[in-house]
Formats: structure tokens, sequence, C-alpha cells
């Protein structure tokens, strides 16, 4: 399994992190995402099929962009 951190200056309340979890979580290969509003940052944990390409690109698409 792999752990990336990413910084999202987009989050800022729990709602950003709520839509940001929830968006993951139904990437296949996703297992666990943790997002921190006080430090913008996300956590996540995957495994195949999930990637970082992946991840990112999700990001993108629901408006909250990585910054790695
Ligand atoms: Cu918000």
């Amino acid at each position: 399994m792999k752990k990336v951190t990413y910084e999202i200056p987009a989050i800022h309340c729990m709602h950003c992190t709520h839509t940001i979890r929830m968006e993951l979580e139904d990437l296949p290969g996703v297992t666990s995402v943790e997002a921190d509003v006080s430090t913008k940052t996300v956590v996540v944990s995957y495994e195949e099929p999930a990637d970082e390409t992946k991840i990112e690109g999700l990001l993108k698409e629901i408006n909250y962009p990585a910054k790695k």
C-alpha cells in the first residue's frame, strides 16, 4: 500500500474535506483518506488500480487541485 500527502489550498472548511473524502473513497483502490482543514492537507492511502495520476486527476475534476 502506498501513501501520498497533498496540499490542497482550496480547502477552507469541513464541507470541503467531506467532499474530498467522499469522492476519493469512491475511487477504486483508495483505502483511506485523512483530510485536515487547518493544514489544508489530505493523506491518501491507496493500492492498485489507484495511482497518483488518477487521484490528482479526480482532485482537479472536483475543483480541489493538489499541490504536492
Ligand atoms: Cu469548504
